[in-house]
């Protein structure tokens, strides 16, 4: 598990990851589909570079049939291509207290892309789960070591999440092919849950009759309070929103400068656990809130946009906020919810700007 940091610096080895897997910046907020090299990446381990000739995905274990699928063969399935906001669960780990050590995002780890490929159930019909599957386990290209241990990046779903979650197996993103960086030629998109859900590069897809207890299943993207608690897995995305910070920006601090005068602040909000409902607006730091308007839906999981058109009723400092809720009733919170691998921080995001 991550070391505990208390310091407000950071380290060598955080900067090394923050440099390799990079965010979505705020701005690009304002695109419903984000373009592909503004949605954020992140890679545990190297990006493979795989000769799409030679790749085949493998389908094994409890099936009647096992498959072998090439790109072609994938392609020639009927296809689905559908809208889906990812957000890495360890998304604002750095604003927490003492930080655990891992990739340090601050609120920039989510994006929205059109999905394009198989239905995993489809794939899965084709090959025939056995009586006695209970997971599926799906296996990226990628290998690393984690705490010592050589391993592919590796992630299971139950069979009941495989076959009715509306996964896909996707080969496209935003109308082209995957790129390298996002899992080339083939990975999983799983809506609604969190961003390590989506293994990429995928090579091989398994169905087990024992629940999988791989690394990154039953050790990491847990919710646990200490070292010896065996926690609860991360799964659906809590709500959660943000603003395209509005003015101009100092280049080092990157503190905001907005004219007087009434001006439009946007941002997007989203949940995987019930679509969105609600969304609140603040200049004063959370003390007062108004309601947000909410843009039409672009999916069903996918985030939805929202504005207020906002006028500063003073010059100086002013602390922009938003708040979400769901139709569940879950609603993001005022101070993020301490775990020790630092994940689903949905805390309300302050942004501070000055008016001039
Ligand atoms: N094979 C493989 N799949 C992976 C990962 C990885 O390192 N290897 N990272 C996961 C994590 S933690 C996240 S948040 C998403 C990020 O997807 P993206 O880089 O396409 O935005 O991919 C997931 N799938
Ligand atoms: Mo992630």
């Amino acid at each position: 598990m991550s070391p505990l940091h208390t310091g407000t610096d950071f380290t060598r080895e955080e900067l090394q990851l923050a440099a390799r897997n990079h965010g979505l910046p705020l701005e690009a907020l304002r695109y419903p589909i984000t373009p592909v090299g503004l949605h954020y990446i992140l890679v545990h381990y190297d990006i493979p570079r795989i000769d799409p000739a030679a790749w085949r995905l493998e389908v094994r274990g409890l099936v009647e049939k096992p498959l072998d699928l090439g790109l072609d063969a994938l392609r020639a399935l009927p296809g689905v291509t559908l809208p889906v906001t990812f957000e890495c669960a360890g998304n604002g780990r750095a604003r927490l207290a003492p930080r655990p050590l891992s990739q340090p995002w601050l609120s920039e780890a989510v994006g929205t892309a059109e999905w394009t490929g198989v239905s995993l159930r489809t794939v899965l019909e084709q090959a025939g789960c056995l009586a006695g599957a209970v997971e599926v386990v799906f296996t990226g290209c990628d290998r690393g070591i984690e705490n010592g241990t050589e391993q592919a990046f590796e992630r299971s779903l139950s069979i009941t999440d495989a076959m009715t979650g509306g996964a896909i197996l996707a080969h496209g993103m935003n109308g082209g092919p995957l790129p390298p960086q996002h899992g080339f030629p083939l990975r999983l998109v799983v809506p609604g849950w969190y961003g390590m859900t989506n293994v990429k590069w995928l090579r091989r897809i398994t169905v087990t009759a024992e629940p999988f207890g791989g690394y990154q299943q039953v050790w990491a993207y847990r919710i646990r309070q200490e070292e010896n608690d065996p926690g609860e897995p991360l799964t659906l995305m809590a709500p959660r929103s943000l603003l395209a910070p509005p003015g101009i920006p100092d280049f080092f601090t990157r503190l905001r400068m907005c004219p007087r005068g009434s001006q439009r602040v946007e941002g997007r909000a989203w949940s995987g656990r019930a679509p969105i409902e609600r969304v609140d607006f603040s200049d004063d730091g959370g003390s007062s809130w108004r309601p947000a308007e909410l843009e039409r839906p672009l999916g069903l999981h996918a985030w939805r946009g929202w504005w207020i058109d906002w006028e500063p009723r003073r010059s100086g400092a002013h602390v922009l906020a938003s708040r979400a809720r769901d139709a569940a009733g879950n609603e993001q919170p005022l101070s993020p919810p301490w775990n020790l691998g630092g994940y689903a921080n949905n805390a309300v995001e302050r942004v501070e700007v000055t008016v001039a």
